[in-house]
C-alpha cells in the first residue's frame, strides 16, 4: 500500500484543497493529512474561521482522506513520515523546495497551485459584498 501525506490549514475549505487533496490521493493507495492546530496557526500568523475540531471533521469528510493527524510545529513531518511508513510526501508548488529534506525519507512531490482562488481570496470578496 502506497501511503501519501500532506499537510495545511484548510480553512473555508475551496476547490484549491480538493484538487490538492484529490491529486495527492491519486498518486498513491492511502493520504494521511496534517491539519494545522490552532496554536500552530498562530506561529504560521493564520486565522483560521473554523476551529481544529471543525475543520478535522471537514477533512475527514472528504472522500479522498483517509487519515487526518494533528500538525502542531514545524518540525514533526520527518517523524510523521517514519510513523506512518509515509511514501510520497505532497505540497502545493508554493511551498517548493522547502521540504526537500525529506527526500532523505520518501518521495516530495510539488503540486501546482489551483489558480485563482485561496482562504484568504473568500475572506476579501465576502468582505467587500457585505460591506459594498
Ligand atoms: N493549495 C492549492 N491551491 C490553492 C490553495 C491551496 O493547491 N489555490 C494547496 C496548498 O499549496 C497546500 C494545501 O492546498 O498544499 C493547503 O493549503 P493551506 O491550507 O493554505 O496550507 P498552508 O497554510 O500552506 O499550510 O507544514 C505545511 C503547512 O501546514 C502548509
Amino acid at each position: 500500500m502506497k501511503k501519501v501525506l500532506t499537510y495545511g490549514t484548510f480553512d473555508l475549505l475551496h476547490i484549491g484543497h480538493i484538487n490538492l487533496l484529490k491529486r495527492a490521493k491519486s498518486l498513491g493507495d492511502y493520504l494521511v493529512v496534517g491539519i494545522s492546530t490552532d496554536q500552530f496557526n498562530e506561529e504560521k500568523q493564520k486565522e483560521s474561521y473554523h476551529s481544529f475540531e471543525n475543520r478535522k471533521l471537514i477533512l475527514e469528510s472528504i472522500k479522498f482522506v483517509d487519515e487526518v493527524i494533528p500538525e502542531n510545529g514545524w518540525d514533526q513531518k520527518i517523524q510523521d513520515v517514519l510513523n506512518h511508513n509515509i511514501d510520497i510526501f505532497v505540497m502545493g508548488d508554493d511551498w517548493k523546495g522547502h521540504f526537500d529534506f525529506l527526500k532523505d525519507y520518501c518521495e516530495v512531490v510539488y503540486l501546482p497551485r489551483t489558480i485563482g482562488i485561496s482562504t484568504s481570496k473568500i475572506k476579501t470578496d465576502l468582505h467587500t459584498v457585505t460591506n459594498g
